[in-house]
């Protein structure tokens, strides 16, 4: 995943409101169903661990160090899903120490390398690139009305764009998947998924759309399908200004939201 800036996340906490009331718009699901659907647990079941869970997020200065804002407004999602959760006033260790002491059984950390959520009760760990794949793949399943026997497009074979694929096969989606890097597509255990080899002459076939590419604002509108939906998770955007001003209302995308709230899930599930 590409390293979020401070730019990014700017605002996220001050917004979630509207940003949730746009979200359940778009796919007729709010967050926490989302997040849920994708981990596949009740919402009993998160009804519950709120009631019995209390979560750290603990900031990390690794590798190019902490992103401002960034430890806050994962805990802005949490508290978003009903659950107790704080920033540790420490980073790094005396922060997880910090955590476990105030008797803390979810944690949140991210380096440069990995965001992930790690419950101390049942050992169970969720990491982000999962996390995203799916909670994208549920949220776009909800847009669509129903994936099964959809054909979808994935572009990028990478963390988040090889579990979408996993989740599309699993919700019955006909699962296609362009990579430019060829080794990820020999990588591909999975041959039920189709591997499209021309970009530009796949891009106005698909009405499914999912950009898990690293690459930025090189989808214009003219290159796609004209009711296309599109799941487009983190950052940077795949879609031009200009095709993202035109298709918004037929496209997920945030920073963290949905990848936060899906680790949290699966954390629990
Ligand atoms: O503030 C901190 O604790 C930093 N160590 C956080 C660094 C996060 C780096 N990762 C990313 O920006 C993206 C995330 C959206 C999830 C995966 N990579």
């Amino acid at each position: 995943m590409t390293r979020l800036t401070e730019n990014d996340i700017y605002g996220l906490s001050e917004e979630l409101i509207s940003y949730e009331r746009e979200l359940e718009a778009k796919t007729g699901m709010t967050l926490r169903e989302i997040a849920c659907s994708a981990a596949g647990i009740s919402h009993e079941k998160i009804k519950a661990a709120s009631e019995s869970y209390r979560v750290s997020v603990i900031p990390v200065t690794a590798g190019q160090g902490i992103i401002g804002g960034f430890a806050h407004s994962v805990a802005a999602i949490i508290a978003g899903l009903g659950f107790e959760v704080s920033v540790t006033g420490k980073t790094d260790v005396s922060g997880f120490f910090e955590a476990v002491s105030e008797g803390k059984e979810i944690i949140f950390m991210a380096d440069d390398e990995r965001f992930i959520a790690l419950n101390l009760r049942t050992k169970k760990i969720a990491d982000n690139g999962e996390a995203t794949g799916r909670g994208y793949i549920a949220a776009l399943n909800g847009m669509a009305k129903g994936l099964k026997g959809r054909e979808v497009l994935v572009l990028g074979y990478g963390q988040v764009g090889s579990k979408a694929a996993d989740y599309l096969l699993e919700l019955g989606a006909k699962a296609a998947i362009y990579d430019p890097d060829q080794s990820k597509i020999d990588a591909l255990s999975n041959r039920k998924i189709k591997v499209e080899k021309d970009l530009h002459h796949a891009l106005p076939y698909y009405p499914c759309l999912v950009d898990a590419s690293p690459a930025g604002a090189f989808l214009r509108k003219e290159f796609l399908h004209s009711e296309v939906l599109i799941a487009a998770p983190g950052v940077p955007l795949g879609l031009t200004p200009d095709a993202y001003h035109k298709l918004k209302d037929r496209v997920i995308h945030d920073p963290l939201q949905i990848g936060t709230a899906t680790m949290l899930a699966l954390a629990i599930s």
